[in-house]
């Protein structure tokens, strides 16, 4: 029995040399494998197994030699590529974009995890793009893209660009930008048309320095879900939608993602902006530093965020003509002595906020200089079982100005901290219940409004009917 188990070791040992040690690359590999201890042996060989269809023979990692062209030409020829652990060198080649290309139907490019590095080398002066996406249902997965060593930085060095293509995954990617101050582009840029709409997954990656954006969404975006996503120290935006040109976009869920940026000058981690922007979910993410921002944004729902605003600016701000906006369940601070709110809607270049809900959050602010909230122009506002403290003059100020407020409805909110509780003017018609004041003063009316109603409520009123 001994015996016949050491043959058929012998035997396996043998056929897998075979496989192995046809030429002078699976030498390389099985050294490779031999010297590599602390990666899992099954997942190592199954990367690099040479019978894999998607194995490019030709692509050495970690001698600096340029391995795009073969890459390139297996992607072309075999629409698939897996490539092992390791440093791949990928040069800009002269006179063209990208530097890759994801062309046909399904294509993929696939490594073994964060080991596996696409280092880009080069300049990217001029237009740059590290690998474009034009084929629909393409999947770039598990693999480190590091751009951090282009020599010249451009605005338009976008890392991945997806361009006019559907239902892309991209997956276990670490992307890298150089760090800042140098301008470059996004580490993920989506762009499409209403004739050639973009759709995609972007999930579970890691995105490091990416400046301008993490992920910059441009026009013809439709049925976008970016989750489970980190992104760190973006250098503009970590997610920003600026519709372009006549372009629309819509259908967008992000949702549990981290965005974290240390640095405390504040501003703005997601942007959502442009013509017909519509339907947004952004649930259940967690905002370590900035805010969150829309513009002509119609159906958003905001739910379930930790929002931090720690310098200059707003937690959520909503600006110009944002309509059907849902703000609820969330935990929204703002930790910061800058000016700011920690919700402000406002009117902008006669672009008017339509209805805004504000339900079951808790929102403190540390700011002194503007109320923790701030809705100015708004048709119609609805104030729920908020918790809402802070140190400021004004708790909450809802005010009519372009134009007056039709209608405003605050229920069962405490207040805590705050000089005057909550401040209305110009609002056509108010119905009050159930408001709570635990600390500070309460109510003050501005311009009288129309019709009046409260009730139930446990706080001192000034200047109303
Ligand atoms: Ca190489």
């Amino acid at each position: 029995m001994a015996f016949l188990e050491g043959l058929a070791r012998t035997m396996r040992t043998a056929k897998i040399s075979h496989t192995l040690l046809g030429g002078f690359h699976g030498w390389f590999l099985l050294l490779w494998v031999a010297c590599s201890g602390s990666t899992p042996g099954r997942k190592l060989a199954a990367a690099l197994d040479p019978t894999d269809p998607c194995w490019v023979s030709n692509a050495l990692p970690n001698d600096r030699m340029d391995d795009r062209p073969a890459i390139q030409e297996a992607l072309t020829n075999n629409g698939c590529v897996r490539l092992g652990p390791g440093r791949y060198t990928l040069a800009r080649p002269s006179g063209r974009l990208p530097v890759l290309g994801l062309i046909s139907r399904g294509a993929s490019l696939r490594g073994s995890g964060p080991a596996t590095v696409l280092e880009f080398t080069g300049s990217s002066a001029g237009d740059w793009r590290g690998i474009q996406i034009t084929g629909d249902d393409a999947v770039l997965a598990d693999l480190s893209l590091d751009a951090s060593q282009l020599s010249i930085a451009d605005e338009q060095s976008h890392v991945v660009e997806v361009l006019g293509a559907e239902r892309a995954l991209l997956t276990g990617l670490h992307l890298r930008h150089p760090a800042r101050p140098v301008p470059n582009g996004d580490c993920i840029r989506l762009l499409g048309e209403e004739t050639n709409k973009v759709s995609a997954l972007i999930t579970n990656n890691y995105f490091l320095d990416c400046d301008r954006s993490g992920i910059g969404i441009q026009r013809g975006v439709y049925g976008l879900r970016i989750s489970g996503n980190t992104f760190y120290k973006s250098g503009d935006q970590d997610i920003d939608m600026e519709m372009t040109g006549t372009g629309r976009g819509g259908d967008l869920i992000i949702a549990q993602n981290i965005f974290r940026n240390p640095a405390g000058n504040g501003g703005i981690a997601a942007a959502f902006a442009g013509i017909s922007a519509h339907r947004l979910i952004f649930a259940d993410n967690i905002v370590d530093g900035r805010g969150l921002n829309l513009y002509n944004v119609t159906q958003a729902k905001i739910t379930g965020n930790l929002i931090i605003q720690r310098g200059l600016g707003s937690a959520i701000g909503l600006v110009k003509a944002n309509d059907d906006i849902l703000i609820s369940g969330n935990t929204l601070l703002r930790e910061s002595d800058k000016p700011g709110s920690v919700i402000a809607a406002s009117h902008h270049n006669a672009g008017l906020p339509g209805i805004i809900r504000i339900t079951d959050n808790t929102i403190r602010d540390t700011g002194l200089q503007e109320p923790a909230i701030t809705i100015q122009s708004a048709l119609e506002v609805y104030l729920t079982n908020n918790r809402i403290s802070g140190q400021a003059s004004t708790g909450t100020r809802i005010s009519g100005i372009i134009r007056e407020t039709a209608l405003v409805v605050a229920h069962s909110n405490t207040w805590r901290g705050f000089a005057t509780s909550l401040v209305i003017g110009n609002i056509g018609s108010v119905s009050l219940i159930g408001n709570t004041v635990l600390e500070g003063g309460g109510l003050r009316c501005g311009t009288k409004p129309v019709k009046f109603m409260a009730s139930a409520n446990a706080w001192t009123a000034s200047g109303c009917p």
